[in-house]
């Protein structure tokens, strides 16, 4: 089986309904410093959102287990957490940012921590950021998404907790975040009902991991 016939591959060798991304998760190791990164070995997706978003929500969603801690309070993961997604390639769950009791030291740290990784790191194939579907398009976001495009990454946005709203809020919430961030690839998700979670399964793994698996 070629490395190009991998995802229909796997579908048809395996006899499972089974996608790559919901393959072995196992957490790798935690990091603030490039130096303490895991090895450049396969493409990475980093989730990155306001505190609470539902960044550790989703990655627990599309591993189809408990392998992130969600936060009982918010603002707990601080530091990046490395998961690698079977063979092929890796997800890092980012610190949320906005929590109210940060200091300024605190931000300040967040803030490189995050930029070095989006800058320097040669295998980040995309940035998926997650915000509640409730909330407005804000200037931390607008900072990431200038991050990623000065590093040529690109960028899709999750809407999560559409649970919480009804059909018609989410569509009006939707259009109004496309609209302010300019972005195309947004999705609405719930990753309690896992309703919208398996086409960014699929958009993630055909926009962004099957090209670098071909090169
Ligand atoms: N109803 C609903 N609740 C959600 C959903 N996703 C996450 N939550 C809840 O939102 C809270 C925060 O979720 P986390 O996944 O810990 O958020 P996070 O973005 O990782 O937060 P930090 O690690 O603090 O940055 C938890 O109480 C979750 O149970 C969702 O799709 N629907
Ligand atoms: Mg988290």
């Amino acid at each position: 089986m070629s490395i190009l016939t991998l995802k229909s591959g796997h579908l048809l060798f395996s006899g499972l309904i089974d996608k790559p991304m919901s393959a072995q998760v196992k957490y790798i190791r935690s990091a603030v410093l490039p130096k303490d990164y895991p090895n450049t070995d396969r493409p990475e997706i980093a989730l990155a959102g306001r505190s609470n978003a539902g960044k550790s929500s989703f990655l627990n969603a599309i591993a189809n287990a408990k392998v992130a801690h969600v936060s009982q309070a918010p603002g707990k993961t601080r530091l990046l957490n490395f998961f690698d997604f079977g063979k092929h390639y890796r997800i890092v769950d980012m610190p949320g940012y906005g929590y109210a009791s940060r200091s300024g030291d605190e931000i300040v740290q967040w803030t490189e921590m995050v930029e070095t990784y989006v800058t320097t790191r040669e295998t980040l194939a995309g940035m998926v950021l997650l915000m509640d579907i409730r909330r407005k398009w804000s200037a931390e976001e607008e900072m990431l998404k200038k991050f990623t495009e000065t590093s040529g990454i690109p960028m899709a946005v999750l809407l999560t907790k559409i649970d919480k709203c009804t059909k018609a809020e989410v569509n009006k919430f939707a259009a109004g975040i496309r609209k302010s961030s300019a972005l195309t690839n947004v999705f609405p998700i719930s990753s309690t009902t896992k309703v919208g979670v398996d086409a960014v399964e699929d958009f993630i793994y055909e926009a962004w991991i099957k090209e670098g698996l071909q090169s």
